[in-house]
Formats: structure tokens, sequence, C-alpha cells
């Protein structure tokens, strides 16, 4: 533990020597104690608050400053390629200036769904990177985003990819030497497979979690979720160790971030009020992003420094004796957190129910003796203590202004599995969400817009605090009018919005649907080992429909996402779209019809064809 205090000092502000012999710097290994606990350090000379949620933090602000900057250029080469027929992106871009208000601001969401999220928003996400191939119909899109928000298994892609210094898909796919990276096929259950540099048997593999989590559990109260997401860390972070020592925030502190030459990655956990066992519709959404952990919400209505998550806040602020923490913020419980439904899944697996039991039975005895201070149905709860809201905002709306801890749980258990919410504040001023949607709804595990369904009904209700949502039809409708089975925009006559007091105009959602474009991806959200093939071939599938298979589908596609894209925009500046977007907007928005008609099993044939 002490040596690995010194290498990570030594290596925080430098790079790190990766497997193959490239120099790879990566989000940072940061954590004062060196590994898997927080620990109590001096507090800044100013001493971190809580915050209203009534702005960006300075801190965003200050970065979407450098960021909305480098996106101009990819985003100019994007509609240039896409070549509109009467629109001058030359002029658009100069008239503009610097005003960002009026260039349009991209937001990406990657929705929960276990592994099949998390590949199949990786396919979307690779079509998108100008890094891969720059022929890809929509490459140059992840250039031209401001936001990437995950959840649950979205979470744990972005997280991934942010743990990864922003690596590729394809590089992450190729996986590291000596660490499980990205090894789907090995058993998150079992631990990275031996052979490789400080690769891990499986005993072994349970020892280190036990003792990091014990680590932590010395000074902190812990919960299923600490397990759940030292051994998601395996894969996603891609060290030997599991990366125990990186935190969340230190992505703020990577030089292509702070730069911003990345977009601001952002994970979504639901609130869990005391004495509740499933979160409510209208739960409180909290989102983690580099700087800070919060909720727009006026449940809670503000935001605590991730950095000093766990420091002893009281009505917002540290008292003179109050202790200050860091460490607490670890990225594989962030991830862990996103997704605590699969705790359920890890128990599952030590209770006898699963195959591995007898490997671990020790790590099964130290989870139930963990389990006798939580109800059965607490399980998925990730425990945030001391509560940075405690006395925060004391409304009679803020139920846990009163709570030593604050319970967060998996951003999907409110319905809404796609992490709009962050992205619909109106402090963020985004103009367009492509919104990836690989939730299982139908009893064939394909979606069926129920997630975009949750978010419009909580934007109707008092929880929504006057945000708006673009409305969307049924289950039904969705299925029969095979909306499901394409791209659809919703939202897109920004002129159908009725606005009162403050409200303003939501941004447009493309809505992507995991379909069988050349692979049936539609696999159990519950299955946890996939091979190398299965893992590629769901990957290609998502990258098929975000190219729409590479323009096989519609040569126009290129064109109608720029048109998308520019929609806002021509709005806000009160012009009309150009006539090479018509039959675009004809054909991707939905423009209010339903069909309500009750409908059988849902079984898609390919839309392209099988891969052979
Ligand atoms: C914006 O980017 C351009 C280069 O693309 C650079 O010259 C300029 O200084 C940047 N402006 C700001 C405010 O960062
Ligand atoms: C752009 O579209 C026009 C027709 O609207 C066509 O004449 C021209 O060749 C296209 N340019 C490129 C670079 O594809
Ligand atoms: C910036 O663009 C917005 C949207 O097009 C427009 O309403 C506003 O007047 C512009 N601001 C300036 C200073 O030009
Ligand atoms: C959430 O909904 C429940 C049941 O409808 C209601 O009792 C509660 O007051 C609501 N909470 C908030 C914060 O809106
Ligand atoms: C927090 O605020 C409450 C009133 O809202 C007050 O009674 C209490 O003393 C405050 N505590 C501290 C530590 O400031
Ligand atoms: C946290 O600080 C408050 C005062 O702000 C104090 O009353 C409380 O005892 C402290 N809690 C711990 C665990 O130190
Ligand atoms: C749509 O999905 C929800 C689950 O998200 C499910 O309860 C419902 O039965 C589905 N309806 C149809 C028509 O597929
Ligand atoms: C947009 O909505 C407004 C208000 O409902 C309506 O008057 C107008 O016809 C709509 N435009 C289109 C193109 O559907
Ligand atoms: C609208 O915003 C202004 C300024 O932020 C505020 O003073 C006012 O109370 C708001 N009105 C409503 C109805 O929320
Ligand atoms: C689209 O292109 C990619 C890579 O360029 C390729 O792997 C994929 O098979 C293509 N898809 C189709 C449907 O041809
Ligand atoms: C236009 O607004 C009405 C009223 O909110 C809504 O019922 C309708 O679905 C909207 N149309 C579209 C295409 O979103
Ligand atoms: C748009 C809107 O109504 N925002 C409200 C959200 O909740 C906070 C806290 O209660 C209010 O201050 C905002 O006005």
């Amino acid at each position: 533990m002490m040596q690995t205090t010194l290498l990570s000092l030594l290596f925080s502000s430098l790079l790190i020597q990766v497997g193959l012999g490239l120099l790879v710097e990566r989000a940072l290994p940061n954590s004062p104690s060196g590994g898997y606990a927080p620990e109590v350090v001096d507090c800044p000379k100013t001493k971190p608050t809580v915050r209203l949620a009534n702005n960006l933090s300075d801190d965003e602000s200050q970065w979407l400053s450098r960021r909305r900057n480098i996106t101009v250029a990819p985003m100019r080469r994007f509609l240039e390629k896409a070549n509109i027929t009467d629109f001058n992106v030359g002029s658009f871009f100069r008239q503009a200036g610097d005003n960002f208000t009026a260039i349009p601001n991209i937001g990406i969401a990657a929705s929960g769904g276990g592994y099949r999220a998390l590949m199949n928003g990786a396919g979307f996400i690779s079509a998108a990177d100008s890094r891969n191939n720059d022929n890809s119909s929509v490459s140059g899109l992840l250039q031209s985003t401001t936001y990437l928000a995950g959840l649950s298994g979205g979470g744990w892609l972005v997280g991934s990819m942010f743990a990864n210094n922003f690596s590729t898909i394809p590089s992450l796919q190729r996986g590291r030497k000596g660490t499980g990276l990205w090894q789907f096929d090995q058993s998150i259950f079992k631990g990275p497979k031996e052979g490789g540099i400080g690769i891990l048997n499986t005993v072994n593999y349970w020892k280190d979690i036990l003792e990091a989590v014990d680590s932590k559990a010395a000074g902190w109260d812990t919960s299923i979720t600490d397990y759940w997401g030292r051994a998601l860390s395996y894969q996603l972070v891609g060290t030997p160790d599991g990366g125990e020592a990186y935190t969340f925030s230190s992505i703020a502190n990577t030089s292509n971030f702070e730069n911003g030459s990345t977009p601001c990655p952002i994970l979504v956990a639901d609130g869990r009020r005391t004495g509740e066992l499933v979160a409510a519709p209208n739960a409180t959404i909290y989102e983690f992003n580099p700087f800070e952990l919060g909720s727009w919400d006026d449940t809670t209505y503000g935001f605590a420094p991730l950095e000093w998550l766990a420091s002893n806040f009281t009505n917002g602020t540290i008292s003179s004796k109050g202790d200050c923490v860091r460490g607490f913020d670890q990225l594989g419980f962030v991830m862990g957190t996103s997704s605590s439904l699969f705790n359920a899944v890890m128990l599952a697996n030590f209770s006898g129910a699963g195959n591995e039991s007898s490997i671990a039975s020790f790590v099964a005895n130290a989870i139930e003796e963990l389990l006798q201070n939580f109800n059965e149905q607490e399980n998925d709860v990730a425990n945030y203590a001391p509560n940075p809201f405690f006395g925060w905002n004391p409304t009679s709306n803020n139920s846990n202004a009163k709570e030593d801890q604050l319970s967060l749980v998996d951003g999907g258990e409110d319905g809404q599995n796609i992490p709009l919410h962050p992205l619909i504040q109106p402090a963020r001023s985004v103009d367009i969400i492509f919104a990836i949607d690989s939730s299982a709804d139908t009893k064939t595990n394909w979606p069926n817009g129920t997630s975009l369904r949750a978010s419009y009904n909580r934007s109707m209700s008092d929880i929504g605090n006057n945000t708006l949502f673009p409305p969307v039809p049924s289950a039904e409708t969705f299925i029969n009018l095979g909306l499901n089975q394409r791209p659809t925009l919703f939202g897109c006559n920004a002129t159908n919005f009725t606005l009162t007091d403050n409200q303003t105009v939501p941004p447009l959602i493309f809505y992507i649907p995991n379909a069988p474009y050349t692979t049936h991806s539609n696999v159990s959200t519950f299955d946890l080992v996939y091979s190398d093939n299965e893992r590629d071939a769901i990957i290609l599938n998502g990258f098929n429909g975000a190219t729409q298979g590479n323009g096989t589908v519609d040569a126009e596609w290129p064109t109608c996402v720029a048109c998308a894209i520019m929609s806002r925009s021509w709005w806000k500046a009160g012009e009309n779209p150009p006539r090479g977007c018509s039959q675009c907007f004809d054909r991707y928005c939905w423009n209010g019809t339903t069909d309500e008609s009750p409908v059988g099993q849902y079984e898609p044939a390919y839309i392209i064809k099988k891969n052979s």
C-alpha cells in the first residue's frame, strides 16, 4: 500500500507506463491514501462549500468557454461534409462569431442496460469519434459535443473512457496487457485471467476487493455498492489493481479535459428517501460531474464539491473544527452507485443461486455480515455519509436535510433510463441531445420509449420544477410506428411549446434506439459475460445504427443529422430551415401521430442483415 502511495505521487501529474509500452496519460490516481480509502486531509485555505443550484458552477463555466470554442472547428467540418442544400456553413459561423448562444450546443446521453448498454453505446461513440474513421457518416459528432452523460451501463462506458484518458472505443476493445480492461469474457465474479503481469487469481482478486473495502470501512460507512464498484473497476479502469486510487474528480485535472479537448462526462444516480424501497418516479436526481455532486431538483437544489465529498458539511459549510476529506469520490464507487441495481446480481452469485458461490465463500461471509445492517430491499443503496446536504436547504421538500447519510441508487430506478435530466436543465442551454436508448422494455429486451415517456411525465409534475420536455407518445405508438426501430426526433417544432413564467424551450431529442441492424443486440441485462466476438458484433451493431449502415439505410443520413444539429440555431435566429432539410425533418420528426392498437410479441427483423 505504501509503495502504491509513493508511485501514485510520482505519477500523479506525469505519464503512466502501460502494458503496450506506450505512454498514455490517464485519469489520475490522486486519492490521498494511495488506495481505495478516503482520508482526512488539511482543509484548503478557503474551505469548500455547498452552493445553490441556480446556475452553472464557476468551474464548469470556465471550462465551457474553452470547450465550446474547441467544438467549432469539428462542427464546421461536420456541417460542411453534410452539404445541406441552401445552407452556407461559412456565413453562418461568420455571423455567429463567438456568440455561443447561436452555435449549436450538443449533448450525448447513453442509457443504462448493463453490458448491452455499454456495448451499444460504445458503437455510437465509436462512429461519432473522428479519431477512428473520418469517413464514418457521423464522424466528428463526438468532437462537436459538449456533454457526454451516462447512467448505469452507459455510465460504465463514459467512466471507462475517461478513466483511460478518453481512449477511443477500438483501443478499449484491444484492452491493455496485464489488466482486465474490456475483457468481458472474464466473469466479473472470477476476476481477470491469470497469467498476465500483475493479474490475480480469483481468490486474490476477491481478497484485494475485500481489503480495499475494509480499508474504507475503517473510517466510513460502506455498502454493497463498494464491492460492486471495486469488481467493475478491474474491467473498466484497466490498471492491474482496478484503479483503487482513481477519483472521478481527478478527471478535472487531466490536461485534455482541462483544456477543453474532451466533452464533460456526467453520471446520474437517484436519491432514495429514508424508508423507501424503490426510487419513486419523482425521486430526486443527482449528477456527478468532474467538479460536483448535486441536484437541480428543488428537493435539494444544491451542489457539493466532488473532490471534498465526505467532509463534514453542515448547512452547506465545514465548521472551523470540521474535517476535510478527499478520495471519497472513487471512480469505481461512482460508477457502482449509478449502476447499483447490479448489487442484487452480485449477491445472487454468492448466495448459491449462481455458480461462483464456492469460489469466494470468504467474500460471501464478509458481505453477509455487512448485510445484517441492511433490509434486503436496501441492498442497492450506495451510502454517502456524512450527507453533504445535511442541513442544506431545509425546506419542507428536502427530506434529506435531516439525514446523516445520502442514499443514492441506480440512475435508472425512477424509470428514466436515459440520463437526460442534466442535459435538459435551462442553465446548460443544450440544443440537441442524442439519446442512445439500450433499455430492455419489451419482453424481448428492446426499447419501447418508456424512458422518454418517464422524462416527459416528470416534466409535467411538481418535481419537474418548470423544466420542459418534448411530448412523447405511448409504447404502442413507438412500436406500431417503428419509432423504436429507427432514429426519431422529438420536439422539432420549437413554437409548439407554451412557455410560462421563466420556462425555456427544451432541447431537441434525437432518439437512437437499440435495434437489430446487423446483430440481435437484445441480450439480457443480467448476462454479464460476452466473448470478444459477441462484444465486437454488438458494438458494430451500434456503429451501424449510428451511421445507418454507413448510409445504406438512408443515403441522406449525415445531412439529416446536420439538419437536426442546426435546428434550434435556425429557430433562435428567426430563420426557416434551408430547403435541404425539409425531407429530413419529414422523415425523422415525430409529427404527433399516434397508433394505440395493441401490440403482440415484438420480434423485429434485421434492418440490414446479419453479419456473416
Ligand atoms: C478559440 O479557438 C481559436 C482557434 O480555434 C483560438 O485562436 C482562440 O484563441 C480561441 N478563443 C478562446 C477564447 O479560447
Ligand atoms: C453538394 O450538393 C450539391 C447539390 O445540392 C451537389 O451539386 C454538390 O456536388 C455536392 N457537393 C459535394 C461536395 O458533395
Ligand atoms: C446571440 O445569438 C442569439 C441566438 O441566435 C441571439 O438571440 C442574440 O441576439 C445573439 N447575441 C448577440 C450579442 O449577437
Ligand atoms: C412524490 O410523490 C409522492 C406520491 O405521489 C408524494 O407523496 C410526494 O410528496 C412527492 N414528492 C415530491 C418531492 O414531489
Ligand atoms: C444549521 O442551521 C440551523 C437552522 O437552519 C441552525 O439551527 C443550526 O444551528 C445550524 N448549524 C450550524 C452548525 O451552523
Ligand atoms: C460536523 O460538524 C458539525 C458542526 O458543523 C458538528 O456538530 C458535528 O459533530 C460534526 N460531525 C462530525 C462527525 O465530526
Ligand atoms: C414497454 O416497456 C415497459 C417497461 O419499460 C413495459 O412495462 C411495457 O409492457 C412495454 N409495453 C409494450 C407495448 O411493449
Ligand atoms: C408548430 O406549432 C405551432 C403551435 O402549435 C403550429 O401553429 C405550427 O403549425 C407548427 N408548425 C409545424 C411545422 O408543424
Ligand atoms: C423568473 O426569474 C426571475 C429572475 O431570475 C425571478 O425573479 C422570478 O421570480 C422568476 N419567476 C418565476 C415565476 O419563477
Ligand atoms: C460500415 O463501415 C464499417 C467500417 O468502416 C464496417 O465495419 C461496417 O461493416 C460497415 N457497415 C455496413 C452495414 O456495411
Ligand atoms: C404539440 O404540443 C401539443 C400540446 O402540448 C402536444 O399534444 C403535441 O403532441 C405536440 N406535437 C408534437 C409533434 O410534439
Ligand atoms: C424554473 C423554476 O421554477 N425554477 C425553480 C426551481 O426550484 C428552485 C428552488 O425551489 C426555484 O428557486 C426556481 O425558481
